[in-house]
């Protein structure tokens, strides 16, 4: 029997900052995917690393990392049909500033000036990536 696939969901520090981690999850819910889990976490230097190694060396890397650390995160495990793809999808593209209305990043979020963008969520990109990163954050 085929497994219900799963993804990994963070709010990030801003998103939480700004109280808007009911919001998201009632995008989440709201659609139609269940969720399987929550914790909410101060994430060390040695998690992001391995959590974003694959922008190791890009410009926006540091900042990145310290944006991550600077406060708490909302991890959600949500499963549902095509739900990674689901969730790419609700959330919006990468810069707030052009992600399509309707979307998390396109109706919540904008840029701040900053060297980082601050988009509220993180969604795993693929089913490898969600394996990965929910032993990551969960195991
Ligand atoms: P996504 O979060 O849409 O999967 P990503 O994995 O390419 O995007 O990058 C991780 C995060 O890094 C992203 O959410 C915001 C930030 N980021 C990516 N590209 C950036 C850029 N060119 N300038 C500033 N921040 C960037
Ligand atoms: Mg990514």
């Amino acid at each position: 029997m085929a497994t219900v696939e799963e993804t990994l969901v963070l709010v990030k520090p801003d998103g939480v900052s700004r109280n808007l981690t009911g919001e998201i999850l009632r995008r989440i819910e709201s659609k139609g995917y269940q969720l399987v889990d929550v914790k909410l976490v101060q994430a060390s230097r040695e998690l992001l690393a391995k959590h974003y190694e694959e922008h190791l060396g890009k410009p926006f890397y540091e900042p990145l990392v310290e944006f991550m650390e600077s406060g708490a995160i909302v991890a959600f495990r949500i499963a549902g049909e095509r739900v990674i793809e689901g969730f790419r999808s609700i959330a919006g593209t990468t810069d707030p500033t052009t992600a399509a209305p309707g979307t998390i990043r396109g109706d919540l979020g904008r840029d701040w000036g900053l060297a980082v963008q601050q988009n509220l969520v993180h969604g795993s990109d693929s089913s490898e990536s969600a394996a990965r990163e929910l032993a990551l954050w969960f195991d």
